[in-house]
């Protein structure tokens, strides 16, 4: 038996800084919303929260490069962010901003419990300062000579020629990487988490996740082998949120601490919102909450490590996450993404040209689960038309238009007490199939589940095919009413599979079996019934249009440009 009575999901918050694009939605965005809608679909109590991540430098670079406002710039792209994720069919219960009041006041009350328990170590060194911008600067922000291999353009992280990590102060001549104007080294104090005071009782919380994917184990391993050191929870800089305290003008709050904290203000704000303005407690601060982060791979440190260590440190008893499912990178046509030479396929102009259902089910047969993987627009071509088109489509097609042809668009005559070993068969292995998609998804193993839908989909087409109705119709009436019915029921819990991954389509043929109740809330349950014989059923359109090889044309041409020039 589960401790759990509800599930609190949340997918990293994405910076406002830009379009979503494949390598995110692959990564944080999909293979949550399929679990989500999955535990939806059996009637869980379950909350998916989520906002964009609004504060930092590179949201004032661009704000000054657009010469807008940083609020205007994150408004912007939250608006559009939120529009595209809708579009895509993200199924959030709240996507908020970073950048709004409840967030403000829920990240300086938990900056303020940690700091009156005396858990923050105030730290004073030196930072180079640009007197021309008048700011501290974040160190990929500086650039000077190299002290390792001479070469110029290093930046204060680090050495792009020969690789050395570096701190800005070891560089030979630094100066502002953006106006090239020379800096100060000046005295400026922060606040910092000695996480190392938590290195035990992190590895003791770890231990006790020996299901946690490898991936996520292995990094946070790695860290503890280094040994966790103190970390700066504040920056001199304008966009953020203030710090908390008397004598702190101008310094905010580092973005890795607050950012997470959005996911607690974000619940807050769905939860005032309902008019329980309290109900948020429920979701993170009672032990029966089982909480999950899906994030890419570059933020296992962050949901592993640094968010649980502040909610432990908090005085109030936070749950910690349950499970942080995290994914390796997307590649795209055999590359490595980069959104800076813009060679990256982004949700609004993919939005523009196909439906979501399509690239939902592409890249959940794709995911990067355990290692790297591909997006090719061709791959993307063939998973639309031979598995969405010929194996899903042509069947549920094949089987209505028979359905409304012969028996009046009525479930025909089918009963238990004939069925047939054939008949047995098929519906034995699609049951089985059922079962490992739900194993599957219960482990976030997302792309087994619908291996078992793709299988699923085959026995019925087997099925169809060996039951033949479009013989028996002639010579054995009663058998060909009876495979049809078999058939409806096989779509029945085909239906059910695909849902989660082709939420649109799936929500049609839902409709179309005339099935009782509400997807979201008794599939699961509805789909466990059998189809009774005689109901009405609706009338099909096809489900998944096939994509021409022209529509692809642009898409990988364009890429392939980017890649030889
Ligand atoms: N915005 C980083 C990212 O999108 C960051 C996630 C914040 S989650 C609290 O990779
Ligand atoms: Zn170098």
């Amino acid at each position: 038996m589960s401790p759990f009575k509800r599930t609190l999901v949340t997918s990293a918050l994405p910076y406002a800084n830009g379009e979503i694009h494949l390598g995110h939605l692959a990564g944080a965005y999909l293979p949550a919303d399929i679990y989500v809608r999955f535990l939806r679909l059996r009637g869980e109590d379950v909350l998916y929260i989520c906002g964009t991540d609004e504060y930092g430098v590179p949201i004032t670079l661009t704000a000054e490069k657009l010469g807008i406002t940083p609020k205007e710039l994150v408004d912007r792209n939250h608006a559009s962010i939120k529009r595209s994720f809708a579009a895509f069919g993200m199924s959030f219960d709240n996507f908020s901003q970073t950048s709004r009041p409840i967030h403000t006041e829920t990240a300086r009350a938990f900056f303020l419990d940690l700091h009156r328990q005396g858990v923050f170590k105030q730290k004073t060194t030196d930072q180079f300062f640009s007197p021309s911008q008048d700011r501290f600067l974040a160190d990929r922000y500086i650039e000077g000579v190299c002290p390792r291999c001479g070469s110029d353009g290093a930046r204060g992280d680090q050495c792009e020629k020969c690789g050395s990590s570096l701190d800005p102060t070891e560089l030979i001549d630094p100066r502002n990487a953006q106006d090239g104007s020379p800096l100060e080294l000046r005295q400026t104090t922060h606040w910092f988490l000695p996480l190392g005071d938590w290195q035990d009782r992190l590895k003791e919380f770890l231990a006790g996740h020996p299901d946690w994917k490898e991936n996520v184990l292995r990094y946070c391993q790695g860290w503890f082998a280094d040994g966790l050191q103190d970390r700066a929870m504040t920056r001199d800089l304008a966009w953020g949120v203030p710090v908390p305290l008397p004598d702190h003008e101008g310094k905010v709050m580092f973005v890795w601490f607050e950012a997470p904290i959005g996911y607690i203000s974000a619940t807050r704000e769905w939860a005032a919102a309902r008019g329980e303005p309290e109900a948020w407690r429920t979701w993170w601060q009672q032990a029966d909450t089982r909480l999950v982060h899906f994030i890419g791979k570059d933020n296992i440190f962050f949901h592993a490590l640094l968010f649980p260590a502040m909610l432990m440190a908090h005085s109030e008893p936070y749950v910690l996450p349950d499970n942080v499912p995290a994914n390796e990178f997307l590649n795209l046509e055999g590359q490595k993404l980069s959104t800076s030479r813009g060679f990256a396929v982004w949700l609004p102009e993919y939005l523009e040209k196909f439906g979501p259902d399509p690239l939902r089910y592409t890249l959940a047969r794709n995911l990067p689960e355990t290692r790297d993987m591909n997006f090719t627009w061709e791959g993307f071509l063939a998973r639309n038309n031979s598995e969405l088109g010929n194996n899903f489509g042509n069947l549920i097609n094949r089987v209505f238009t028979f359905i409304h042809k012969y028996f009046e668009g009525k479930v025909p005559r089918w009963s238990d007490g004939a069925l047939t070993d054939l008949d047995r068969r098929a519906l034995a292995e699609v049951e089985a199939d059922l079962a490992t998609w739900a194993a599957c998804l219960e482990r976030f193993e997302i792309k087994g589940a619908v291996e078992a839908a793709f299988h699923a989909g085959q026995v019925g087409n087997r099925y169809f095919d060996e039951s033949a109705p479009f013989k028996t119709r002639k010579d054995d009436v009663a058998r060909c009413e009876q495979s049809l019915g078999v058939i409806i029921q096989i779509l029945r819990m085909l239906c059910v599979m695909l849902a989660p991954v082709v939420p649109f389509a799936m929500q049609k043929l839902w409709s179309w079996l005339g099935m009782p109740g509400d997807l979201w809330r008794e599939g699961w349950a509805a789909g466990r019934l059998p189809i009774e014989a005689g109901r009405p059923l609706g009338t099909p359109e096809i489900l998944f249009p096939r994509i021409e090889q022209e529509q692809i044309q642009a898409e990988s041409e364009r890429l392939r440009r980017l890649l030889d020039g």
